[in-house]
């Protein structure tokens, strides 16, 4: 079992079914509103650890393939000096709200998900609108090493050496329009294998957005793999978005459309909970959030806490982005 802080398994649906419910009572205000809020104080003691990792295998089961020995990566740290999360606590330790809201069960219950065959579309304000097969998308680009840090809105964060591409390859096969200034990324539908898309607790399927300049920033990869393995399902195989310098929930699972528009894109989280989430989630320490203070955070495997780093660490690549904008506003 990873051991986690009480913290960081109050998920979001139990703020939002909470409030859900004061409404049906009539009650809701802002003071109500706060009240939910409020997320517990963390026990200083429960950092997950090596050992607490390696125990959680009941016997029986179908081997556990994260438990594969020695997975590669191309170094040890970040370019910070930051150690690699395990392999165990990447593929243990996940939010993935289709499967399950309890993190180190996603794992278990993404193990059958079917992810071949599989096919991407683009589409909307494109000169060369096509469907990918996943399999081509693999030989069409280089598979390229990224180490990056991985920062949950929840205040948890990893160091995770992913495979992938940049997604400005990808768009200049597609040829976005002179128009189009956004793109709109969608995860699979298909309740048959996502058990909580039989709930209408969220508008599925999940959706999130990104600004064109900011695909175009070579940060922004598609994800095909980590640890020089094809991603385990948990972590949004066969292919998902990492952003590096904005929180975890930008980062999109599953993906089987992207499609370019002028307008912005709304996502499953601005409208399920939009005083909490915005359009553009970058790292911020200085940007309240109502639940999870963002000035500091825990890397999983240590004990503390360390300072949270304006757009994670990325600020000297990204800040451009976002010159002249009001950060706070445009949360
Ligand atoms: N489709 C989908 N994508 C998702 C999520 C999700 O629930 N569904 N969770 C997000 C959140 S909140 C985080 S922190 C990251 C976690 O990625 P990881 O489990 O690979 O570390 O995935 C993001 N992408
Ligand atoms: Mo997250």
């Amino acid at each position: 079992m990873i051991k986690i802080p009480s913290s960081e398994i109050t998920p979001e649906h139990v703020y939002l079914n909470r409030r859900a419910f004061l409404k049906s009572m009539g009650i809701v205000t802002a003071g109500a509103l706060a009240l939910a809020a409020c997320a517990p104080t963390e026990p200083a003691s429960d950092a997950p650890s090596a050992s607490d990792a390696s125990s959680d295998a009941p016997s029986g089961q179908s081997p556990d393939p994260a438990d594969e020995t020695s997975p590669q990566a191309s170094a040890a740290t970040d370019e910070l000096g930051d150690p690699l999360n395990t392999y165990k606590e990447v593929t243990n330790f996940n939010n993935f709200y289709e499967f399950t809201t309890d993190k180190e069960d996603v794992a278990k219950l993404s193990r059958d998900f079917k992810t071949s065959p599989w096919t991407l579309e683009v589409s909307g304000l494109v000169n060369n609108p096509q469907t990918f097969d996943i399999d081509d998308l693999r030989t069409m680009f280089d598979q390229e090493e990224r180490i990056y840090r991985l920062r949950c809105v929840e205040a948890w964060s990893m160091v995770i050496p992913w495979m992938g591409f940049p997604i400005h390859k990808l768009l200049e096969v597609v040829q976005p329009k002179a128009e189009a200034k956004y793109l709109r990324f969608e995860t699979l539908h298909d309740p048959e294998q996502f058990p909580e898309q039989k709930y209408s607790r969220f508008e599925w399927p999940y959706v999130e957005g990104l600004r064109l300049d900011e695909a175009m920033n070579d940060l922004a990869i598609l994800g095909t793999g980590l640890y020089g393995k094809e991603l385990l399902p948990q972590n949004g195989a066969p292919i998902r978005l990492v952003v590096p310098w904005k929180y975890g929930f930008k980062s999109i699972k599953s993906i089987v459309r992207i499609v370019l528009s002028e307008g912005q894109p709304s996502s499953l989280w601005m409208r399920a909970a939009p005083n909490e989430y915005g359009f553009y989630a970058n790292v911020n320490p200085d940007v309240h959030h109502p639940r999870w203070s963002q000035a500091s955070e825990r890397r999983i495997g240590e004990l503390g806490r360390r300072p949270t780093l304006k757009f994670n660490g990325y600020e000297e690549e990204v800040a451009g982005l976002y010159a002249g904008m009001d950060l706070a506003k445009n949360f």
